[in-house]
């Protein structure tokens, strides 16, 4: 038996690896707030201070979506500010690049583009863009897709869906890029629209498209655009919800957790890994998949990515400080609780807001937030004399770099990683499982 979990273990965590996921935006952000403005990451790039695009209170949902119904929203108008955030694998040079995201239209025109990838680096080259238009006769609308700059692509037949979708609706879509080797002007978009639910695995066919274009195709695809176009043939719309993966649709857990050693209450002093295990919620609580992610440093989140073969199921999260085994140092925590989770969900959590959100409530207050316990350099589920011994000697051979006796992210073992491993140490910290 044992056999058998260790072979699904390592099944489900080597299938995990491809899948790679470049972007979520939940728009979790504080409504009002300008999204241009550098901590989310979105870059105004043209259409300059009109018509700023600003975070909408309220989300958008859809039934099945990973993404729904998380953090608020952003509403786009005719016209104005254009914005594009950076995937964050900065180029994707093979294979699909697949864009899933939700959108409600308020208003539509006679036909533009309002969300596109464009190639890394850039700000004017897009490579696949989704439209909308609203026929003349019935109000209904139709969502297209073009590729490039070339005034061509609107002229391929077949670019625009049936006019069947309807204003104040809330639909997901996902756009897809496919690379084509051997030929510049060969790669293809398609469109997929869903009005019901999302499905978990891709449809055989798409809703529009795969179109091949006359306009060049990406040397690689780096960035997600928001664009207002022009005020006589753009939709007002809202829109939600954005991934960018290399797969239908990454299963991916969004965690958020602190690490005391980084954590000075608000933010992380270094962007660092860390690895999750899924647990079965039955002692002796095997490990079911395993993935690694970086926290970011502002918003102390990452987003772990899962097979889509992750069997369904109640888990215990498990986090452990770094993902770098020689190099770890933290105190294993495990979730208060387990979690529902399976293919194309692996949930959401937030370690931080309590410290009960830990198994045994195993956590230090900072400040008005809660960290992970760090300090255990020998890894043996304690933090005392030991790891202090550990760490006394590195400071005094004065050991430098990414290794597991420095506890606060600077690269150095000195008296600020030695005051830490002692307070724990004296505490008497520990690692509690259920
Ligand atoms: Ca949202
Ligand atoms: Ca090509
Ligand atoms: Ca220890
Ligand atoms: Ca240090």
């Amino acid at each position: 038996m044992k056999k058998i979990i260790l072979t699904l273990c390592f099944i489900v965590m080597s299938s995990g690896v491809f899948a790679q996921l470049a972007l979520d935006e939940n728009f979790d952000y504080t409504a009002a707030d300008s999204l241009g403005s550098l901590y989310t990451g979105w870059v105004s790039f043209s259409g300059g201070a009109t018509n700023r695009v600003t975070i909408a209170s309220g989300s958008l949902s859809f039934p099945g979506y990973l993404l729904s119904g998380i953090g608020n929203s952003v509403n786009l108008a005719a016209t104005g500010q254009d914005i594009y955030k950076n995937l964050t694998q900065d180029s994707i040079k093979s294979g699909s690049v697949y864009c899933s995201f939700l959108v409600r239209v308020d208003t539509a025109k006679n036909g533009d583009y309002f969300l596109a990838l464009l190639q890394s680096g850039s700000t004017t080259f897009y490579e696949g863009r989704v439209n909308l238009k609203k026929a003349v006769t019935t109000g209904l609308i139709s969502f297209g897709i073009t590729k490039g700059n070339a005034s061509t692509d609107l002229t391929i037949p077949g670019i625009w869906s049936d006019s069947i979708y309807t204003v104040g609706t809330t639909y997901a879509l996902v756009l897809k890029y496919t690379f084509v080797p051997g030929g510049t002007t060969n790669d293809q978009v398609s469109l997929y629209v869903f009005n019901s639910s999302f499905p978990a695995t891709e449809p055989g066919t798409a809703t529009v498209g795969p179109i091949t274009y006359l306009s060049q195709d990406a040397s690689a695809i780096g960035r997600v655009a928001l664009r207002q176009g022009t005020f006589a043939n753009a939709p007002a719309l809202g829109v939600d919800g954005i991934r960018v993966s290399t797969t239908w649709f990454t299963t991916a857990l969004n965690l958020k957790v602190a690490v005391q050693g980084l954590f000075n209450g608000t933010v992380h002093s270094i962007v660092d890994t860390m690895l999750v295990n899924l647990r079965s919620s039955v002692s002796p609580y095997p490990v079911i998949a395993s993935s690694y992610a970086a926290i970011d440093a502002t918003s102390l989140t990452g987003w772990f990515p899962f097979s889509n073969s992750l069997p369904a199921g109640n888990y215990y999260l498990e986090v452990k400080y770094r993902n770098l085994a020689s190099a770890r140092n933290g105190i294993n925590t495990w979730s208060a609780t387990t979690l529902a989770l399976g293919p194309y969900n692996a949930g959401v959590y937030n370690f931080t807001n309590a410290a009960g959100k830990a198994f045994g409530s195993n956590q230090v207050a900072v400040v008005s937030a809660f960290a992970t316990y760090n300090g255990d350099s020998n890894q043996d589920g304690t933090i005392d004399s030991g790891d202090l011994s550990d760490i006394d000697n590195a400071a005094v051979a004065g050991a430098s770099g990414y290794i597991n006796t420095d506890l606060n992210g600077d690269d150095f073992v000195d008296s600020g990683d030695l005051s830490l491993v002692d307070n724990n140490a004296a505490f008497g910290v520990f690692e509690v499982t259920p």
